[in-house]
């Protein structure tokens, strides 16, 4: 397996000399790099451990200035080796390259503090602590901080099995190949070469990827790993790419190669951000190995809280990029303010009147979806015999199902009107529109949108099966009566308005009433607006029973009875403070629909 790694740390601190002891190979390879004695744009060296892995490193500058540089190497790789020396310990850089791969969510990697032949032990095991107690708040914490030279390669051994212990996660399969482009150069005679590291693949000797942004076909004329040529290259490291038919004046870094339809130029973006970004922040986004300034809009239909607290919001790009759902990119709002990290949701956010869908429900679905999902905008795809599908696809195909319903229908024509739907709507062959019709219906069924009486489905408030109008009739009674925020006791309710236990029964089956305790019942349509007020309120703080009962008008009674319904649910999440969104917030959001 092939990983790429990418060094960091303060100035002249070691990080290419560590790495040329490590490999033998000068990562820095310009002039005027060695003539300074400084590193100034991305460099690389390769290194081969006992266990099979080769790791392709990417060799940054320390300078403050070259921040972006920084960037575009720590942009592309699986695992960050920090370098701090021993004799100065962390420094400025130190701090600020560990917050922007912090914001990446880099979570493999060590440290390494060097040039201990220029100080005692002493001195060694303080910094060793210090570097140790910096990761700890970090996405690195626990990574192994270890102790060498690059000079007299005392500890090198350490450093490789420190590498070698590493645990890289395999990547998500099977993607088709995309390379962002961090170095353009001509070799003469050949024409124009581009490197980069590879994601997904393989990729063989002429094959076309399209340039993005541009959108143009280009040819693999020639393909080389670590300086020598090759017919196929499986992906996953560094790779020079010699194109056909396109000039070095035409391509630059930030570029991006790919054969996935799914990536895009965009100046608009949907995103996640880690941490609340204010309205018309400005700052540079750096994602792969492009850069450019944007705004953030947090205004207005812009701003989107999920219902687990994470912030949305629309980034506009000045310049384009190439993007996917799933990139994670990183904000630098200067060097004083700490970077923000962050994910792309939606490379192509709807714009215009159809932003009126771009509702916190889509969103939290899109953050909630399954990441093949997300990329499969045109279809269904099956997975492990689960059927995958695109929100989009999934809420024009529940809208279906429920206007097929009306009342009450039979599950096969409901199936063959989602169907049909999906096979107008979006290219999806017909042996496919049929599992992804029958999932779309599950997902109503199992979230209570719709019920299900042996081959017939219902919405949930229709009258289904009860054939005694006097029944029936009773049960509206009730429901109506339970539509309250503090309803009176079940037993009292049901008995004033003459409804008999299976008419209770059948109202709860249907999804009509939802019973949290013996005696506390409420219409399932006041259940789901009390359940959405605790979740959006629980969302801006920690939600706590006397600021709930307040904003309900209710009483303690029946706060701890819904709080704790949605506790035990995983909606919310108990803590001393109050109760916070839980891990089931996204799905309950979108379900409360
Ligand atoms: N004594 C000693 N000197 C070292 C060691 N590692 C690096 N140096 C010296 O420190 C200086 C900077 O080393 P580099 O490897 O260029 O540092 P760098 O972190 O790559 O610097 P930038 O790329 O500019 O950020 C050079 O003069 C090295 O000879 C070490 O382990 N021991
Ligand atoms: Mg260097």
């Amino acid at each position: 397996m092939t990983i790429v790694g990418g060094t960091a740390g303060h100035i002249d601190h070691g990080k290419t000399t560590l790495l040329r002891a490590l490999t033998g190979i000068d990562a820095d390879r310009l002039p005027e790099e060695r003539r300074r004695g400084m590193t100034i744009d991305v460099g690389y060296a390769h290194l081969g451990l006992q266990d099979g892995t080769a790791i392709d490193f990417v060799d940054v500058p320390g300078h403050d200035k070259l921040i972006g540089n920084m960037l575009v190497g720590a942009g592309e790789i699986d695992v960050a080796m920090l370098v701090v020396a021993a004799d100065d310990g962390p420094r400025a850089q130190t701090l600020e390259h560990l917050a922007l791969l912090d914001a990446l969510g880099m979570a493999v990697g060590i440290a390494v503090v060097t040039k201990v032949d220029a100080v005692d032990p002493e001195r060694v095991a303080a910094v060793v602590m210090e570097v140790t107690e910096l990761l700890t708040p970090t996405s690195l914490a626990g990574s192994l901080v270890v102790a060498a030279s690059g000079v007299t390669a005392e500890g090198l051994d350490e450093v490789r099995a420190a590498l070698e212990g590493m645990r890289v996660a395999h990547r998500p399969a099977a993607r088709p190949p995309t390379l962002a482009i961090d170095r353009v150069f001509a070799v003469k005679g050949r024409g124009a070469v581009v490197t980069g590291t590879l994601r997904g693949g393989p990729l063989s000797r002429g094959d076309t990827l399209r340039l993005v942004p541009g959108d143009r076909e280009v040819r693999i004329r020639e393909i080389q790993v670590h300086g020598a040529a090759v017919e196929r290259v499986a992906g996953g490291g560094r790779t020079a790419l010699n194109l056909a038919g396109i000039g070095v004046d035409e391509l630059h870094r930030g570029m991006v190669l790919t054969a996935e339809p799914a990536l895009r130029a965009t100046d608009r973006a949907l995103v996640t951000f880690a941490q609340p970004v204010a309205d018309r922040t400005r700052a540079r986004l750096h994602i792969g190995t492009a850069a450019t300034d944007v705004a953030v809009g947090r205004s207005g239909r812009d701003a989107l809280e999920l219902p687990d607290g994470t912030s949305a919001g629309i980034v506009r790009l000045a310049s384009p990029v190439g993007l996917a759902a799933g990139d994670r990119f990183v904000l630098r709002r200067g060097p004083t303010r700490r970077p923000v990290g962050g994910s792309v949701l939606d490379a192509a956010p709807p714009r215009g009147i159809s932003r009126r869908r771009q509702t916190s429900i889509r969103v939290a679905a899109l953050a909630a979806g399954d990441h093949a999902a997300r990329l499969d905008l045109h279809g269904a795809l099956t997975e492990g015999g689960r059927t995958l599908l695109a929100p989009d696809v999934q809420a024009l195909g529940a809208d279906a199902a429920i206007a097929a319903v009306k009342d009450e229908a039979s599950t096969g024509s409901v199936r063959a009107a989602v169907a049909a739907t999906l096979r107008r709507a979006v290219t999806i062959p017909r042996e496919r529109a049929v599992p992804a019709a029958t999932a779309i219906i599950e997902h109503l069924l199992a979230t209570g949108r719709l019920v299900r009486d042996d081959d017939v489905v219902r919405r949930p408030g229709s009258v289904g099966r009860i054939e005694d109008p006097a029944l029936a009739a009773s049960m509206d009674r009730l429901e109506a009566l339970l539509a309250v925020p503090a309803p009176p006791p079940l037993a009292v309710a049901a008995r004033a308005t003459g409804c008999p236990p299976e008419g209770v029964r059948a109202l709860e089956h249907a999804a009509r009433i939802v019973v949290l305790e013996a005696d506390l019942a409420y219409a399932m349509s006041t259940y789901r607006d009390l359940a959405a007020r605790a979740l959006a309120m629980a969302a801006r703080e920690p939600l706590t029973p006397a600021a709930y009962r307040d904003a309900t008008g209710t009483s303690r009674k029946y706060v701890m009875a819904i709080l704790e319904d949605l506790d035990r649910r995983a909606v919310l999440r108990r803590t001393p403070a109050g109760h916070v969104p839980g891990p089931k917030a996204p799905r309950a959001a979108e379900t409360a629909r």
